[in-house]
């Protein structure tokens, strides 16, 4: 098929099926339609609910009302927001929908189909031999629930997923940290575990250390392995008014991807919204996985160039001079064909970087899904330090984070690497030394239930079996597991293939907007939101607040020595002593009162010092990446065959959260349907297809047939497709100092089927 960019070089060339721009009228619509459906009133109430929006870390909305910032400007609420609600206002799943329907064929059910199954809304059991699901009483629930979780503590585990509250979150890791088991695996373990690694080994902090404010005052971005415009829309709100004041966006991506060039953004009608604004002022489009080597590149130039920030270097940072000293003696012909951009290319960001005068870092997964992911972070920090942007307003590093409430999670305590700060805390509540064992992450996890090692696991969110590589495995690890027990809002496709050896419980619990009581929760930049009262409009339905539960458990488990468990259903009474546990928290003991939001205190850096031993930031020398792709041969395919060996990135469509899909089509990519694979139309030349040909995507778990070639602009070598379908065909290759899988980088063979 034409392209409509003949003119560009061919990884920069999209399909005809792409807009111009990303955002634009599309959004609007999407709000139009969503508010003339029948859901519309109860859409727009709940948008208006002073409560934090559901789906990302940006964490618009609460008490300054649903379209609010936290600096106070308005218009900042985007569609994904009414994506997430939307599907939470489903009506409930009829009380005879689970008699009539086999596991079997719920096993048939795509994600996009579970989800419009409707929200959960009484809880149910599969039991060992058994066909169907079948409502269960809530005696029941707690007598098999407290059985399962008095096992040994080294055999019981827990999963979470940032929807719910940092109550929900304090509660979970209380009682598991309180019953002897560290194993507190999150679905950050699968998200920005590197930057958390990283950014404690260099700055002694978990999390941004730039708050909204501090992004406003930045005169240039650096924007790396981050699909802002579909996965933070709000972000783009940002960089637009940067580079309307003449700053620059400097955005590293092995895709172009349309709405980092151009974006229309509804918060800016009559300038924005149609024309669309320019985001990139450079475009850079590294090979998958060698960002380490592009800013090595950056630190080189910025030698080369004069530009490195020796006084704050000397001052204020230790090991620099071995950090200048790789970027030296590593040459230009490493860099460049190692990452694949070339000398001029990163002389130009360097020099951008180098003559700004305040720069903020951000990424996301492109960063830290891959197996060098901590170094990843490391040399984007290190790039921040060489020029001195870090410790002042305005500049900084910013892992732009997942879940509306993932960071809040890893807050609270719910984490296999607590804080020692935490721990003793705790130690202090509990009146005991805390033993803590090494405690399994996701991955850990399901190698562990994997090999027999796990009998019972509590999911609070989320869908495990969904998130992980190789399906498969995931399927029968979750398998060996005695009792499992979802606490979810509504069914996703880990319902009804993560079942365990005995009991599948499912619990359907209130969301954000609905608990009876105040929650809270915690945005990525740092910013504590006050979550009011609501109610839910599935009426006579028997749902549970996870707070509600964790309680109740916890106290047929624990007694009410020394912790009050009933008492802890109050979640006023979770906040003081999260105000007395967590450290920059304190404020949260009178938001009761002052329904005062907050930046947690000590995150936000805007001196140089840092909370290391020296108070110094510590730089880390960052090895490049040596990035092989195996052989077509590997895959077990015969030389005869026609085919092309890929690094696949694997990631999120426009229309879809995490693992749930709302719609099967991407929009802004031109990819119509699922199964469909976005390469660069050279790459298709070189084996003899052409766009729309269908063809077999095979990694070294399994493989997807029939998978349409969509021409994109991704650079030559790369390509993209979508999770949670694409986990069946690839195995866990993992970053060692974070156990995060490398979705970003999956070796594929690419071939069409006789
Ligand atoms: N609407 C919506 N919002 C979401 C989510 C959602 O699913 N839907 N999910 C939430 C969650 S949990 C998360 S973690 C975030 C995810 O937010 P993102 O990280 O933006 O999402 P991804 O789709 O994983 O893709 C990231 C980008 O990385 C690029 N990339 C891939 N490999 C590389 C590489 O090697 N180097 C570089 N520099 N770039 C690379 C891809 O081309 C893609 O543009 O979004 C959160 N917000
Ligand atoms: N191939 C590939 N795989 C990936 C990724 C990738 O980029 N590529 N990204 C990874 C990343 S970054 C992440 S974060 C994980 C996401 O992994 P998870 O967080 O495990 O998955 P989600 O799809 O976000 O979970 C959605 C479910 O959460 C439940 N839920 C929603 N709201 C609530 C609530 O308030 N309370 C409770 N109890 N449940 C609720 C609903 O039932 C919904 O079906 O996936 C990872 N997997
Ligand atoms: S940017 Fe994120 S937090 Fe803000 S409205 Fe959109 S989805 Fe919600
Ligand atoms: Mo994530």
């Amino acid at each position: 098929m034409e392209t409509n960019s003949q003119h560009k070089p061919p990884y920069q060339e999209t399909n005809q099926d792409t807009p111009e721009i990303g955002g634009g009228l599309h959004v609007i619509e999407y709000w139009a339609e969503k508010t003339l459906s029948p859901q519309g009133s109860k859409l727009w109430k709940t948008l208006l609910h002073k409560s934090a929006c559901l789906s990302c870390s940006w964490g618009t909305g609460g008490q300054k009302g649903g379209f609010t910032d936290e600096t106070g400007e308005k218009l900042q609420r985007c569609m994904k927001s009414v994506e997430a609600i939307s599907a939470e206002i489903q009506p409930g799943i009829s009380t005879h929908f689970f008699d009539t329907n086999p596991i079997a064929r719920l096993q048939q059910l795509s994600s996009l189909e579970a989800d419009k199954l409707g929200r959960l809304s009484f809880p149910v059991i599969l039991r060992a031999g058994n066909s169907h699901y079948e409502r269960i009483s809530w005696d029941e629930i707690y007598q098999i629930a407290t059985t399962a979780f008095e096992k040994d503590p080294e055999r019981i585990a827990s999963y979470s997923s940032g929807r719910g509250s940092n109550e929900a979150a304090f509660l979970l890791q209380l009682m598991m940290r309180t019953l002897g088991s560290n194993n507190l695996a999150d679905c950050s373990d699968l998200c920005h575990a590197p930057s958390t690694t990283a950014l404690n080994e260099m700055f002694g902090t978990n999390t941004s250390i730039v708050s909204l404010e501090s992004l406003k005052e930045a005169d240039c971005v650096v924007l790396a392995g981050a699909n802002s415009p579909s996965n933070h829309p709000r972000l783009m709100n940002e960089l637009i008014k940067i580079r309307d004041k003449g700053g620059k966006v400097i955005v590293i991506n092995p895709v172009m991807e349309i709405g980092l060039v151009k974006f229309g953004s509804p918060a800016f009608p009559v300038k924005s919204l149609v024309p669309g604004s320019d985001i990139a002022s450079l475009y850079l489009q590294p090979i998958p996985g060698s960002d380490v080597a592009l800013f090595v590149g950056i630190q080189k130039a910025l030698i080369g160039q004069s530009r490195v920030d020796r006084t704050f270097l000397e001052a204020h940072t230790e090991d620099w001079q071995a950090v200048l000293a790789q970027a030296q003696t590593t040459s230009w012909e490493t860099i460049t064909t190692t990452c694949g951009v070339s000398r001029t290319e990163i002389e130009t960001a360097a020099t951008i970087i180098g003559t700004s005068k305040r720069v903020v870092f951000g990424w996301a997964m492109g960063i830290t899904q891959q197996t060098n992911g901590v170094d990843n972070v490391y040399s984007i920090a290190n790039t921040a330090l060489v020029s001195g942007n870090v410790g002042k307003m305005g500049a900084g590093v910013m892992p732009v984070r997942g879940h509306s409430n993932v960071q809040g999670f890893g807050s609270m305590g719910v984490t296999v690497k607590l804080k020692a700060e935490i721990k003793q805390a705790l130690e202090r509540l509990l009146g005991r030394p805390l033993t803590l064992p090494k405690g399994y992450h996701t991955r850990d996890l399901i190698e562990a239930a994997d090999a027999g090692k796990v009998d019972s696991l509590l999911c609070v969110g989320g869908n495990i079996y969904g998130a992980n590589p190789d399906s498969a495995q995931a399927k029968r690890a979750l398998g060996n597991i005695d009792t499992i027990i979802y606490l979810a809002t509504k069914p996703n496709i880990g319902h009804f293939h993560g079942l365990t050896k005995i009991n599948t419980i499912i619990i359907p619990v209130l969301n954000r907007f609905e608990h009876p009581y105040k929650t809270t929760t915690e945005s990525g930049n740092n910013f504590v939101r006050l979550n009011d009262e609501g109610e839910t409009h599935l009426k006579g339905a028997d749902l549970v607040g996870e707070v509600e539960f964790i309680t109740r458990l916890a106290h047929n488990l624990l007694g009410e020595t020394p912790i009050q468990w009933r008492k802890l259903q109050d979640p006023y009474y979770v906040r003081q002593l999260i105000a007395t546990t967590i450290p920059g928290y304190e404020k949260i003991a009178s938001i009761d009162e002052t329904k005062e939001e907050f930046i947690i205190s000590g995150r936000i850096v805007t001196e140089p010092h840092f909370k290391t031993p020296s108070g110094k930031a510590k730089m880390f020398v960052t090895p490049l990446p040596i990035l092989n792709l195996p052989g077509a041969e590997e895959f077990g395919i015969d030389r005869s065959v026609n085919s092309l060996v890929l690094a696949l990135m694997t990631g999120r469509s426009y229309s879809q959260h995490n693992t749930v899909v709302y719609k099967i089509g991407d929009h802004y990519r031109g990819m119509p349907h699922r199964n469909c694979i976005l390469i660069n139309r050279i790459d298709a030349e070189k084996i003899g297809l052409a766009a729309h040909d269908l063809v077999t995507v095979q990694g070294d778990a399994g493989k997807l047939e029939n998978v349409e070639i969509i021409y994109g602009s991704v650079r030559e070598g790369a390509a993209l497709m979508f999770y949670p379908e694409v986990n069946v065909i690839f195995k866990a290759r993992t970053e060692p100092r974070s156990g995060t899988p490398a979705y970003k980088r999956v070796p594929v063979v690419v071939y069409q089927a006789k």
